[in-house]
This record gives structure tokens, C-alpha cells and sequence, in this order.
């Protein structure tokens, strides 16, 4: 058994029999009360989730098993000095809750390294069977539940496991995919826009700089910016669309493939993950509408209440639980400030960052009028010769993987049961307030 499992078992076994313990003395405790309002308006500020991976402070932003994004650019091992965390030690800090050692790092880039190379030709087929004008999410979601047929989960399952051991196929199973993720994303990547030259996995890589290569980018820099972007992007506590549908699904005991298929299909929206290619589309045509790629702060202005007329959302704006700026936002800026900070398109976000809270806050109903995580991310990319706006959901999928699938390895080591809340008929509501029609 690998080390890494080794650790889950000892940290997982003793936490999972204190939930259970929880649950037997305190399980009729009430911890909130329930509002119409919050039923109806998409389950905001309900607590129904355990998620041990991070958590969301609306103030204060993200925190990876306690610690905010600045720390784990400190604590985390880096490749290089003065360089981004890598993500496979935040993977690990989100698995057990310690800070990863170099070895430990070290360790899973060398396994997802490893595991990367047992792909099923068929996941490469089903690409190739759509045509290349599918959305890049199509192409990667097909993907992921085409190599389900490895799934070592679900033959647990039919053998007759013992469910205390479920997290076991799990593992295996969460760490086969997230290793493959990278492989299948440059592989639509350079399918769509490369003419299919496809660029073979360097076993020396570390995750992200191996999808950076395979992608075509062999520049430090951009290796830097991809190490980035993963950390950035992979956990957003549990009730987020792409966290809470994988967990969802995953408690149907479905395998992992199923799960984070479902995540990645929530994660399409764009209210979600496809914010970031719809900020693109909404700066593209700023430019194009106004004439110039350096707009006034009036022209923003005028532009940005004209999209709010036509009764569209401002992509990259706004938040259902921060109520300040984004710290992956101000972690993404401050690195652009730091590399590249003449780049066009991130003078152009710094500008829109000064006018447009001004004007969702005075709508009065906008309840975060700040920047959130996708509101940079693109131009950032972009900036560094990733153009193709298309990828861009798809990376914030490779990096999402890792907090959600983890937490799906956690939910198996607690033995959580299927999901399954209670709906009511509209009459029940207004039975239920007394409401007089
Ligand atoms: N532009 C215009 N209107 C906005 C807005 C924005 N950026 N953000 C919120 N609003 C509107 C809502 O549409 C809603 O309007 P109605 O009452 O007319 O329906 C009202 O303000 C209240 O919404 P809210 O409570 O502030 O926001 P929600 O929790 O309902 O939604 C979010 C959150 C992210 C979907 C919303 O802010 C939004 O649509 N933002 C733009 C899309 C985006 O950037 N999504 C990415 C989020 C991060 C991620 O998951 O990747």
C-alpha cells in the first residue's frame, strides 16, 4: 500500500468514528432554522453539506483545510524558488490535512505520472467521434464517463465489498482520473485548435507543467502560470454547482467517473465555470463595440449598463457566498502585476475592476458587486498566448478535480448515505406561511 493511502487510513479511520459517534449523541441537535426565502432562492447560507476539503468565509475568502490561499503560496512545496505550490501538494493537504512534504509531493507526481499512462484507447476514440465544433466540455466530459469502464470502484462494489472499505476503490479510482485529466485535456486542445499534433506526456513533468507541455507551451513561465491556475481553482467548499452535483451523484454510490462527470456538467454553465470564457467573449466585444482595447472609464461605464439593460449579467462579477473581492481574483491580479503588468488585456481588467462594482452596487440588488475568480483567469491565460477562450472551463475543470474528488474519497471513509432532501408542492409553501393569496 502506498504511503499516501497509508496516512488516509490513519487520519481517515479514527475521524470517520467520530462522526458516527456525532451522530448518535448529538444527531437531534438543531443547528439552524430554515427560511422560505432560502428554499427557494437556491439553498443560499443553508447548511445541508459536510465538506472537510476547504471552507468559504464570506469576508475573507477560501481556506484549504484552514489555510488561505497567501499561506499555501508559502507552505506549500514548490519546484522552484520564488515559484507557485505545486497542486499535487495541495491534493495531498486536502487528503489527509498536513502539509505535504517534498517527499510526499514528489510522490504523487511520480504516481499520477505513472497512472496517467493507462488511458483506454477508447477515451481518445470518443473524442475523435465528435466533431471538432463540439465544445471542448462536451469532448472532456465524454471522455471521463468513457473511461468509467476502468473503474475499480464499481468492480469493488460488484465483488462484495465490505462498505467500511469503500473508500479504498475510491481512492484508486480518484487518483487514476485526476492523473488522466491532463493527458485528455491537451489531447481536445490540440485536437480543436492544433490540427490534431498531439504532444506526448514527459514523465519528468510535475501534473500541471505536464499539461502545459503537452499543450504546446514549454516555457518556464507558462508552467509557473498553469501550477497557478490549478491551485487556484480546485476547491470551493462543498455547495458550489460542480462540488455539490459530484457529491450528489456520488452518494448514489456511483463510481468516480459517474460523479465528476456530473460535477463537470454543472461546472459547464455559464454561471459557473463557463463564466470565464463568457468574461471573454463580454471584454472581446467591449473592445470591438468601443473601437479601442484601452476604453475611458466612461466608455466601461456606458458599455456595462448597456448589458445590464439588455437584462444579461456581468460574467466574472458577483458571488452567491463572497461578499468581497475574490481572493483568487487578487492572488491572479497581483501575479500579473508582477510578470505582466503592460499586458493589454490586464490594464483593460484593472480598469473594469475600478467601474463596475460602482455600478452593480447601485443597482441595489447585486449582493457581491465584486470581482470574482473568472473575471481574470482568461486574460491572464490569454496574455500568455493560451487564446483559445473555448479551453478555458475545461482547465478549470482539470483543477477542480482535486478538492472534489477528494472529498468524494472522504464522503466513502464516512460512509455517508444517499442524498435524498424532501420537495413540497407550491400549496405546501403557502399552506405551510399561512400566505393569503
Ligand atoms: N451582473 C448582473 N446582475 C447580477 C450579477 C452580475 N454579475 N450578479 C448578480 N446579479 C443579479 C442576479 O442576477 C439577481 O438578479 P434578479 O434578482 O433579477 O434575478 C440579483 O443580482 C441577486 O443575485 P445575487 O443574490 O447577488 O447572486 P446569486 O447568488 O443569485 O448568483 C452568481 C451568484 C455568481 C450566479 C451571480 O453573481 C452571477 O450571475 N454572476 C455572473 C456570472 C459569474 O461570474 N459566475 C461565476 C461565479 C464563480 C464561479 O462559480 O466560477
Amino acid at each position: 500500500m502506498d504511503h499516501v493511502k497509508q496516512k488516509l487510513i490513519e487520519v481517515g479511520r479514527p475521524k470517520a468514528e467520530l462522526l458516527k459517534r456525532l451522530i448518535r449523541e448529538k444527531g437531534d441537535a438543531v443547528i439552524q432554522n430554515v427560511t422560505l426565502e432560502q428554499v427557494i432562492s437556491g439553498m443560499k447560507g443553508m447548511v445541508a453539506l459536510l465538506t472537510d476539503t476547504s471552507k468559504l468565509d464570506p469576508a475573507e475568502g477560501i481556506r484549504f483545510r484552514g489555510y488561505s490561499i497567501p499561506e499555501l503560496r508559502e507552505k506549500l512545496p514548490k519546484l522552484h524558488e520564488g515559484g507557485e505550490p505545486l497542486p499535487e501538494g495541495l491534493f495531498y493537504l486536502m487528503l489527509v490535512g498536513e502539509i505535504p512534504s517534498e517527499t510526499d509531493v514528489d510522490f504523487i507526481s511520480k504516481e499520477w505520472s505513472r497512472r496517467a499512462q493507462g488511458i483506454p484507447q477508447h477515451a481518445f476514440d470518443v473524442i475523435n467521434a465528435l466533431p471538432k465544433s463540439a465544445h471542448p466540455m462536451i469532448q472532456f466530459n465524454t471522455a471521463i464517463l468513457a473511461m468509467s469502464t476502468q473503474s475499480h470502484f464499481r468492480k469493488a462494489y460488484m465483488d462484495g465489498m465490505d462498505k467500511k472499505d469503500y473508500w479504498d476503490p475510491m481512492y484508486e479510482g480518484v487518483m487514476d482520473l485526476i492523473s488522466r485529466l491532463p493527458v485528455i485535456a491537451a489531447y481536445i486542445y490540440r485536437r480543436v485548435y492544433h490540427d490534431e499534433k498531439y504532444i506526448s506526456p514527459d514523465p519528468n513533468l510535475d501534473w500541471a507543467g505536464n499539461l502545459a507541455h503537452m499543450m504546446g507551451f514549454e516555457s518556464e513561465e507558462v508552467k509557473r502560470l498553469m501550477r497557478l491556475y490549478m491551485v487556484l481553482h480546485a476547491d470551493h467548499e462543498g455547495g458550489n454547482v460542480s462540488a455539490h452535483a459530484t457529491h450528489l451523484v456520488g452518494t448514489a454510490l456511483s463510481n468516480p467517473y459517474y460523479s465528476f462527470s456530473a460535477g463537470m456538467n454543472g461546472l459547464a454553465g455559464p454561471l459557473h465555470g463557463m463564466a470565464n470564457q463568457e468574461v471573454m467573449h463580454w471584454l472581446q466585444r467591449l473592445i470591438k463595440d468601443i473601437g479601442t482595447e484601452t476604453p475611458t472609464e466612461e466608455q466601461i461605464r456606458e458599455y456595462t449598463l448597456n448589458t445590464l439593460e439588455q437584462g444579461r449579467v456581468i460574467p466574472g462579477y458577483g458571488h452567491a457566498v463572497l461578499r468581497k473581492t475574490d481572493p483568487r481574483f487578487t492572488e491572479q491580479l497581483n501575479f500579473a502585476n508582477k510578470y505582466i503588468p503592460d499586458a493589454p488585456l490586464i490594464q483593460l481588467v484593472r480598469k473594469i475592476y475600478e467601474v463596475v462594482p460602482g455600478i452593480l452596487e447601485a443597482t441595489g440588488k447585486v449582493k457581491n458587486p465584486y470581482p470574482n475568480v473568472d473575471a481574470i483567469s482568461g486574460s491572464l491565460l490569454y496574455s500568455y498566448g493560451i487564446k483559445e477562450f473555448g479551453i478555458y472551463t475545461m482547465l478549470f475543470g482539470v483543477s477542480r478535480a482535486l478538492g472534489v474528488l477528494t472529498s468524494l474519497i472522504w464522503d466513502r471513509m464516512y460512509g455517508l448515505p444517499l442524498e435524498r432532501p424532501t420537495s413540497h408542492t407550491l400549496d405546501w409553501f403557502i399552506e405551510k406561511t399561512d400566505f393569503v393569496e
